[in-house]
């Protein structure tokens, strides 16, 4: 079953959402542990099923993360299931703004009032 879930970028340890695996057996046997992998940049408490920002995601580099879930049961051979979640990273307007140009150098002329000097163009990556 495939998961959808959203979280604003910049926000590390937010809960995002839940998963859930059903096991009929009873006991040991249906006790599900959910992981993530390693490297991933969620997280998920492995009792309760809640996923969380392990880091703050940045919409500008990555908008869209597909992340495997894996639900396993506590029997000596454990069953597997898996579930992939597709995070929608939502954009905040949160780059700082950049000159197009490094430096400027301006001559003014003496007594030129109310020339127009220059125009700095700035732009925003969010734009
Ligand atoms: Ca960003
Ligand atoms: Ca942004």
């Amino acid at each position: 079953m495939p998961y959808q879930f959203k979280i604003r970028e910049g926000i590390a340890g937010r809960v995002i959402g839940k998963v859930e695996a059903r096991d009929a057996d009873e006991g040991r046997n249906g006790q599900i542990r959910y992981e993530l992998p390693i490297e991933s940049h969620f997280e998920v408490d492995a009792l309760t099923g809640e996923v969380s920002t392990r880091m703050a995601l940045d919409y500008e580099k990555q908008q869209v993360h597909y992340v495997v879930v894996t639900a396993k049961d506590n029997a000596p051979d454990p069953r597997i299931a898996t579930a992939t979640m597709t995070i929608a990273v939502e954009d905040v307007m949160d780059e700082m703004p950049v000159f197009s140009q490094f430096s400027y150098e301006v001559n003014v002329p003496e007594n030129a009032r109310g020339l127009k000097i220059i125009q700095v163009q700035v732009s925003f990556y969010n734009v």
